[in-house]
C-alpha cells in the first residue's frame, strides 16, 4: 500500500475524525480530545512563529534557570506550550489526567470540571533547544485509556505499554505546521491552512520504505556507544566497500519531531542508543511521550521501532519519565540494527552452535 498524497485537500481534520468515528475507529470523546489537542497545537504554532518578536525566546525562569524533572533548562516556550495544553484540556470532559515532560507527576483534571476516560501524555515542545536558532520543533502526544479509576488517576495508571495507545501524534512547527496522527488505522498527515485555520489532510496512509540509505544519529556520542552500536554505524560508514555494500547518507536535526517526520516522509533510520553518558538513566529519550507515540506512528506507516533489543511498543513502563534507547524507521534497517545487538548479546558458544552443522559440546 503506497502513501496517498492528497493534492488539493478538501478533507479537514474534523471531517477525517468524524469519518473515523463513523467507521468505528474512534469513540466520540476521543474525536473531541484530538480536536482539542490540535487546537492547542495551532496556538503553540502561533507562539513559536512569532520568534523573537513574541518575546518568548530564551530560557524560562528569569535570572534563575528553570530546570525541569529531566534536569534540562526550560525554555520560555516549553513552559508556555505546556500551559497551553493544560488549559485547553482542563474543561473538555474527555480526560481523567494529563502527564507532561515538563511536570514531575501526572495532573488530575480539576474536581470542578467533568472527567473522561482518557489519559493524555505530551512533550509540549520537543527539540526546544533549537528554538533560539530557528530550527523546527514540535509537540508530541499520546493517548491511553484510564483504568476504571477515573476519580483518582495516579502516575501508575499511565504505566501502560505502547500497544495500549488509542491515538498518537505530533505537530511539527517548521516551514509549514503539520499534524501527523494515528488512531490505529494508518498514519496520516495534515497541513495547517493558516487562511482558514484548519488542518487539512495532505497525505493519507504515510508509508516508510522498507529499505533506506539514510541514518540519523548524533555522531559526537560515538566513543560512548555500546559495542554493537559501534559495529553497526561503523559498517554504515564503510559504505559500498564494507559489509553493507552500499553508501549511506546522514542527517541529524537534533529535533526528534523533525528527524522522524523526514523518516516518515522518505524513509531512514533514527537512532538514539544507549551511551555511557546516559546509560545510568536508561537512555536519552523518554518512553511514554516520545518513543511510544513515535513508535506507533512509525509502525502504522509500515516501519519498525525498537530499543535495539525489544519491540518498543511492548516495553512495560516502570516510570512516567523513563528513558529508553530508540531505533525506529525503515523496517529492514531497524532489523539490521537489532541483529548487531543480538549478535553481540549471544554468547560465542551459542553462536557457534547455531552456525555449526553438528552439535558442539
Ligand atoms: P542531542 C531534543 O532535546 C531531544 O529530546 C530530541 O528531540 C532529539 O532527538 C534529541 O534530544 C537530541 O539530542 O544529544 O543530539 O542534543
Amino acid at each position: 500500500m503506497s502513501s496517498s498524497p492528497v493534492a488539493s485537500s478538501s478533507v479537514s481534520l474534523t471531517r477525517f475524525l468524524i469519518e473515523s468515528e463513523r467507521a468505528g475507529h474512534i469513540e466520540p470523546d476521543l474525536r473531541l480530545l484530538i480536536e482539542v489537542v490540535a487546537r492547542a497545537c495551532k496556538s503553540i504554532s502561533i507562539a513559536v512563529g512569532k520568534g523573537a518578536l513574541g518575546g518568548v525566546l530564551g530560557d524560562a525562569g528569569g535570572g534563575e534557570a528553570s530546570i525541569n524533572i529531566q534536569g534540562e533548562a526550560q525554555k520560555k516556550l516549553d513552559v508556555l506550550s505546556n500551559e497551553i495544553l493544560l488549559e485547553a484540556n482542563a474543561w473538555g470532559g474527555h480526560l481523567a489526567a494529563l502527564a507532561s515532560e515538563e511536570m514531575d507527576h501526572a495532573v488530575r483534571i480539576p474536581d470542578h470540571y467533568p472527567r473522561g476516560r482518557y489519559l493524555l501524555l505530551f512533550d509540549p515542545l520537543d527539540g526546544s533547544s533549537n528554538i533560539d536558532v530557528n530550527i523546527s520543533v514540535g509537540t508530541i502526544f499520546s493517548v491511553l485509556c484510564c483504568p476504571d479509576c477515573i476519580e483518582g488517576p495516579t502516575d501508575a495508571d499511565f504505566l501502560q505499554p505502547g500497544t495500549s495507545q488509542v491515538a498518537a501524534g505530533y505537530c511539527t512547527y517548521g516551514p509549514s505546521t503539520m499534524l501527523v496522527l494515528t488512531v490505529g488505522h494508518g498514519t496520516h498527515a495534515f497541513t495547517l491552512d493558516r487562511e482558514i485555520g484548519s488542518f487539512m489532510l495532505t497525505t493519507r496512509n504515510m508509508r516508510i520504505p522498507e529499505e533506506t540509505k539514510e541514518f540519523a544519529v548524533n555522531m559526537s556520542n560515538q566513543r560512548f556507544w555500546e559495542a554493537p552500536m559501534q559495529a553497526y554505524v561503523g559498517d554504515l560508514l564503510a559504505g559500498k566497500d564494507g559489509p553493507r555494500g552500499k553508501d549511506f547518507n546522514m542527517r541529524w536535526v537534533a529535533s526528534m519531531v523533525a528527524d522522524v517526520h523526514r523518516i516518515l516522509t522518505r524513509g531512514g533510520i533514527f537512532a538514539y542508543p544507549l551511551d555511557s553518558k546516559c546509560a545510568s538513566k536508561g537512555g536519552k529519550l523518554r518512553l511514554m511521550y516520545e518513543a511510544n507515540p513515535m513508535s506507533l506512528l512509525v509502525e502504522q506507516a509500515g516501519g519498525a521501532a525498537s530499543t535495539g533489543r525489544q519491540r518498543m511498543l511492548e516495553v512495560q513502563p516502570t516510570g512516567l519519565h523513563q528513558r529508553v534507547p530508540v531505533f525506529l524507521g525503515s523496517r529492514n534497517e531497524v532489523e539490521a540494527a537489532e541483529r548487531y545487538h543480538l549478535e553481540h548479546d549471544t554468547p560465542q558458544r551459542e553462536r557457534a552452535y547455531e552456525g555449526s552443522a553438528v552439535n558442539v559440546a
